[in-house]
């Protein structure tokens, strides 16, 4: 048990979602004229139209007394001191040193971090600037002209998202990613490829995890039977990203081509570190820089700008007043851009993965909830799926529509339409369409009063149903990265404020546990009986299927 719901500040916010039960949020919008005004924020090439949500100025003032008296200020203070926020792995969390673009130090155990953090960047950028000049060859001397990167979890979401969100960047070789254990994804992956031009990197924080090291010993017998089985080739053809030097070492990669990083940097945390090199090699370091540039600008605005004001602490408290208050447990990322396709996987990681957790910092099993479910698909292909049930379903599902003013691929009347459904669909979302209207509408159309009696139920929405929008000018790096920080400190504000350790995942470890259990039963021929009675059922009947 925790106190949080005993606090005052969180029975204030109780009776005031009561207060605000029977508003409409067009009711909100016609009472007052300036609330767009009020309502929208803007910071680091990001502008947040916050104002289609169930909130009133006062929501703002409770929400921003619970995140002040549940210490956030403090909180933020402490990441960014580099204090060991990370209770449960005694670590700081510092993936804001990674892009940190000042002059600023960060110390970890009495030393700065920073020097080891921008020799990783320069190896990165030497790196990344031999393969994409054709100076990095592979051992028969051929130009490198596909890259496959094996990792999972933090080490594939991240790259992989930002590749393809940066995709009209992209000008160096190509780019695959392989992360499933399933010998589907790799074998396919490779079918096209010639292991003469390919370079693989093995990405993997600890350089343990079964998928990316069964992945990359398929990878490599795939190179050998293509070199003879000479071992020599290994070394022209990967290179591995990891904090873990003896087991990279013991694979057969040498030290020089390995990049390193930090376990103060979490999984998914990491497409700023070196986990971040197939986005380099796909679009070039100084594009890199900028995506970093963007980061640390909303990493500053983060730390600095006062929470009425501050982009990320916004979203957090707008997410905690439904998670908490309204008790809406799910979240829609909606973005209106075919580059940020994979953005909602990735966030579904940054969010689920971070504050998908019972348990407070201090060991209590919470009594409200936490994280909410994140899910979601690029606009418009969405509308044409899920919104049905955003519009008229049974559950409020808050959204965040997401979308550029201007497209890489200005042709015509694409953008405007695009554009134009983002904002039909907010619109719509939050006025809905009452009785009379829809009445109306069946009448011009020349239906009977009997037919408009039957169909006109079918055809309201309520409305009143909530959404943020986040502009930007146009996805570049900096945008990107800008966005992407965004959304990891407003993941980290909720966790202060629900009072969690939004850093572990030791749901995570637990499957890594299990799975190698079962691994050996699947594999031995002997009748397993150690678990319970529908495991054992299944493990037998895999093991007759496959005798
Ligand atoms: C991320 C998680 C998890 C992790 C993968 C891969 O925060 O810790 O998704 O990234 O399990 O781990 P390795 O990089 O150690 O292979």
């Amino acid at each position: 048990m925790t106190l949080l719901p005993q606090t005052p500040q969180w029975q204030n916010l109780v009776a005031h979602w009561h207060e605000l039960s029977h508003l409409h949020l067009h009711d909100l919008f016609t009472a007052n004229p300036q609330r767009f005004a009020q309502l929208h924020a803007e910071a680091a090439g990001i502008f947040l139209d916050y104002s289609k949500n169930r909130i009133t100025a006062k929501t703002l003032e409770l929400l921003i007394d619970l995140a002040t008296a549940t210490g956030l200020t403090d909180a933020i203070h402490s990441m960014f001191a580099g204090v060991k926020i990370n209770n449960t792995e005694q670590r700081p969390v510092l993936h804001v040193a990674l892009r940190n673009r000042s002059k600023q130090q960060f110390v970890v155990d009495s030393k700065d971090v920073m020097p080891a953090v921008k020799s990783v960047l320069a190896h990165m950028e030497q790196f990344s600037n031999q393969v994409r000049t054709g100076a990095w060859r592979g051992y028969s001397g051929q130009v490198i002209t596909d890259v496959v990167n094996i990792g999972i979890g933090g080490s594939n979401l991240g790259p992989l998202m930002v590749t393809k969100a940066l995709g009209y960047y992209h000008d160096g070789p190509k780019v695959h990613f392989v992360s499933n254990v399933d010998a589907t994804h790799i074998i396919e992956t490779l079918k096209p490829l010639n292991p003469h031009t390919t370079l693989f990197i093995i990405a993997s924080k600890t350089f343990t995890t079964q998928e990316t090291l069964t992945n990359a010993i398929t990878a490599r017998n795939w190179l050998l039977a293509a070199y003879s089985q000479n071992e020599a080739a290994i070394s022209k053809h990967f290179v591995a990203i990891s904090t873990a030097a003896a087991k990279v070492a013991e694979f057969g990669i040498a030290t020089e081509h390995m990049f390193e990083f930090w376990d103060w940097v979490g999984g998914r945390y990491s497409l700023w570190s070196a986990i971040g090199l197939p986005i380099a090699l796909a679009i070039g370091m100084p594009r890199f820089y900028e995506l970093l540039d963007g980061a640390y600008a909303m990493d500053h605005h983060f730390a600095t700008a006062p929470m009425s004001k501050n982009l990320p602490v916004l979203l957090g408290l707008i997410g905690i007043w439904y998670i908490n208050f309204g008790e809406f447990k799910s979240h829609a990322i909606l973005p209106y851009d075919q580059y940020l396709r994979y953005f909602p996987a990735y966030l579904q990681q940054v969010d689920m993965e971070s504050n998908g957790k019972y348990t407070t910092r201090h060991g209590h099993q919470v009594n409200y909830a936490t994280g909410p479910i994140v899910w979601g698909a690029s606009g418009t292909d969405g509308q044409h799926a899920f919104y049905q049930l955003i519009h008229q379903g049974t559950q409020v599902i808050p959204c965040d529509f997401i979308a550029a003013v201007h497209s890489h691929n200005e042709y015509g009347d694409h953008q405007a339409k695009l554009l134009a459904n983002c904002l039909a669909q907010t619109e719509a979302l939050m006025l809905g369409k009452d009785l009379a209207q829809v009445t109306a509408e069946l009448q011009a159309q020349g239906y009977d009063s009997a037919a408009i009696a039957s169909l006109a139920p079918h055809k309201v929405f309520l409305g009143n149903r909530p959404t943020n929008t986040i502009l930007v000018d146009k996805f570049t790096p900096y945008t990107l990265g800008s966005l992407l920080a965004l959304y990891e400190h407003k993941v980290f504000v909720q966790g202060s404020i629900w009072g969690i350790n939004s850093f572990d995942q030791w749901g995570v470890e637990l499957g890594k546990q299990l799975a190698s259990v079962i691994l050996k039963e699947i594999q031995d021929d002997t009748q397993v009986s150690s678990h319970d009675t529908s495991t054992n059922g299944l493990l037998q009947r895999i093991q007759r299927g496959r005798a």
